[in-house]
């Protein structure tokens, strides 16, 4: 058994988890932050079996789609100086970032 973390953008997580779970996967969906754009994005866990893992990155890889995004420059650090001028930068998000995950124990009580 594998733990598959996956964390998408929101709007590939609906298509995602209905293609997973019509394939008989199992999922947990957390609402997420990203650190960088401290924008919203979905975490999904997925406790896979091995033989099963490739199947999975397949199916998030089909579904999840790369996209740019312009955000405004972070603000700088407290205490310098000068005059703060925040700029648009452009970044490319996703398609999706997994994490595979061996697990010691799978149990459900
Ligand atoms: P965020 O942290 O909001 O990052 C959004 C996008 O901003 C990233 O897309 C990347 O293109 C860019 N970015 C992030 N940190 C940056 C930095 N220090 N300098 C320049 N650009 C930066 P993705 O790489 O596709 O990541 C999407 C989301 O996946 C991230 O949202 C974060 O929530 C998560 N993530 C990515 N790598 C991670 C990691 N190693 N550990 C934990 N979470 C991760």
């Amino acid at each position: 058994m594998k733990l598959i973390i996956a964390i998408v953008q929101d709007d590939d997580a609906g298509e995602l988890i209905d293609v997973l779970t019509d394939g008989g996967f199992r999922v947990t969906k957390l609402a997420t932050t990203g650190g960088f754009l401290k924008a919203g994005n979905t975490t999904l866990m997925m406790g896979v079996e091995i033989e099963k893992v490739d199947k999975v990155l397949g199916i998030i890889e089909e579904v999840c789609k790369t996209r740019d995004q312009i955000v405004t420059s972070p603000s700088p650090v407290a205490g310098s100086t000068g005059v703060y001028v925040p700029y648009p930068v452009e970044v490319e998000v996703g398609g999706a970032t997994v994490f595979v995950v061996d697990v010691d124990k799978f149990i459900k009580i």
